[in-house]
């Protein structure tokens, strides 16, 4: 239970292009439905499309493009404006993010940390494609094991594209790295299953 009746943060995480933004898109539509207020922090560089970790593990040398100070500055950012909205607004119930590739997801955990949660207040949705299973598998497994590891759920999105046996492949996969994580499957072109929308806004944090 989140302390002070602060606003839920909830993160939605996930490599390039696996529903990230429609998952965001979704939540709004649903959180208004239960009458919940969210604010949105969207984040430019994300809009880009570059996932700067992704970039390196195949090979691009990133920093060269960002300086290398993108972190650190969208780490501020990230703080300032979630202390704003928490200061100009007592009746929020959700922040809602989708970090850009770019950000370091430790970082932004110490900048919500550092707004008075605690890392386990922080609700870290990652959003697992499993038509690019054999993708993650062979260029991303350090990256795919510590972004499961952070998160609280996983939702197999995409379900629409892939065989029963394929999703469940992937709810195995997140099962492996973190035991006993919750994995909701889904096609984010749909809507939200109403499992994971209860889930979301009924249920408070463990
Ligand atoms: N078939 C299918 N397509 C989907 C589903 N969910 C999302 N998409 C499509 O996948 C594409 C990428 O979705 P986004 O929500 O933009 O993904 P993202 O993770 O925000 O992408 P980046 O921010 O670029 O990393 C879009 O064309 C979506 O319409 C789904 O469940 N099934
Ligand atoms: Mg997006």
């Amino acid at each position: 239970m989140i302390k002070n009746n602060r606003p839920e943060v909830i993160l939605f995480t996930g490599f390039l292009g696996s529903g990230k933004t429609t998952m965001l898109l979704k939540t709004i539509e649903m959180a208004s439905v239960y009458q919940k207020k969210c604010a949105i922090i969207i984040n430019e560089i994300g809009e880009v499309g570059i996932d700067n970790r992704q970039m390196r593990m195949l090979g691009y040398d990133v920093l060269d493009l960002f300086g290398g100070c993108v972190c650190c500055t969208m780490k501020v950012t990230l703080e300032a404006t979630i202390n704003h909205l928490l200061e100009n607004n007592d009746d929020l119930d959700y922040i809602l993010f989708e970090p850009s590739g770019v950000a370091d997801p430790l970082a932004l955990y110490e900048a919500i940390t550092n707004c008075g949660y605690a890392e386990s207040d922080i609700q870290n949705i990652f959003i697992f494609d499993p038509t690019r299973i054999d993708f993650y598998q062979k260029h991303l497994k350090t990256l795919f094991w510590d972004s499961v590891n952070l998160a609280k759920y996983v939702v197999i999105n995409k379900i629409d594209e892939v065989s029963k046996e394929r999703t469940e492949e992937a709810a195995e996969m997140a099962a492996s790295i973190k035991p006993g994580i919750k994995s909701f499957k889904m096609n984010l072109n749909n809507e939200l299953t109403s499992e994971f929308s209860q889930y979301l806004m009924g249920k408070e944090v463990s």
